[in-house]
């Protein structure tokens, strides 16, 4: 199992199943022509959702299903009350409507399309599709009041638009690691679910660190609060600007504990990855082993 695939397996037990819904008339305002601004016109959604059928099949209930009529009139009624030039910003917005409107749908893709007067037969369509994805986020204070500042960027984390706690760690008192001339931290580890791109959370993680008083100074220094994307489903990166999964995620024996409540047993670190992150260590002054 890839590190990428750990998070994944918080999903072990699910029974994938697909729901289609094709054609569905929306009447909107949506083009960049003069003659499409002033009325509605017609385009057709296909929409597909898969979600985990276990419940449905369990009990043959519809409210443990994704209940197709109900998609196709949730889209309906979406855009009936948009307006947009480009099928790409309704595309998007439809899809993410969607999604929130349907919790148990876990990817969405729709195609919109469209016939515009003029063009005899020929159409235009558009493609998108988006997924809820779960996510682990390491919070740090050793600042202040170090207990309150980890509740606060629950709370905060928490009433992101399109992000759902689902649950925390227990809270640890840790040792500072890497620069070892700070106070001793709290650390805890949430799990949350959202509709997000990886990039779009790190954002909003920021925003939360910044509206918190963190004030970027000296690496690994000593903060009020800190927010790490430790891991996020189906996404692998090692850019400066995201890593992830977080190269230390497997030296740190709190996020390993703090996982462990989480439900997730990681795997132990190779002698690669250790390798290179004692060299990413070695580089950093007043260093200690993690
Ligand atoms: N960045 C890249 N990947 C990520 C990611 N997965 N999550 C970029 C969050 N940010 C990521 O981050 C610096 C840059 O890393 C950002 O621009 C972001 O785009 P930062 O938060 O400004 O700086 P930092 O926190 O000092 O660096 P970093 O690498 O996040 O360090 P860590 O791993 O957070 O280490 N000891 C104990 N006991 N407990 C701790 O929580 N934390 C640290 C900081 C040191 N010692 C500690 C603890
Ligand atoms: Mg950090």
């Amino acid at each position: 199992m890839g590190p990428d695939d750990i998070i994944s397996s918080l999903r072990i037990g699910a029974r994938m199943g697909r729901v289609l819904a094709e054609r569905i008339p929306l009447h909107c305002i949506c083009g960049v022509r003069e003659k499409e601004r002033h009325g509605r016109t017609v385009l057709f959604a296909d929409i597909a959702v898969d979600y985990d059928i276990i419940q449905c099949l369990a009990d043959d209930k519809i409210e443990n299903a994704v209940d197709y009529s109900a998609l196709a009139s949730t889209a309906m009624a979406f855009t009936e009350r948009t307006q947009f030039y480009l099928l790409e910003k309704l595309a998007d917005s439809l899809v993410s409507h969607l999604l929130a409107s349907f919790p148990r749908a876990l990817s969405l893709g729709l195609r919109l399309q469209k016939n515009p007067a003029g063009w005899g037969n020929t159409s235009f369509s558009c493609s998108l599709s988006g997924r809820r994805s779960l996510a682990i986020l390491g919070l740090g204070s050793n600042l202040g009041d170090r207990g309150r500042a980890l509740e606060e960027a629950t709370e905060r984390l928490a009433a992101i638009r399109h992000c759902r706690l689902l649950r925390s760690s227990s809270l640890h008192r840790t040792a500072p690691l890497l620069r070892t001339d700070q106070p001793e931290f709290f650390n805890e580890a949430l799990l949350i679910e959202t509709l997000l791109s990886p990039m779009e959370l790190l954002a909003e993680m920021q925003s939360i660190e910044r509206a918190m008083g963190r004030l970027r100074g000296e690496r690994y220094g000593p903060r009020p609060i800190d927010i790490d994307l430790l891991l996020f489903e189906g996404f692998v990166s090692s850019s400066a600007a995201l890593t992830v999964p977080h190269p230390g995620l497997r030296l740190r024996r709190f996020w390993i504990e703090e996982l462990a409540d989480l439900g997730l047993i990681l795997p132990p670190a190779s002698g690669a990855i250790l390798r290179q992150r004692c060299e990413q260590i070695r580089k950093c002054k007043n260093f200690t082993k993690e």
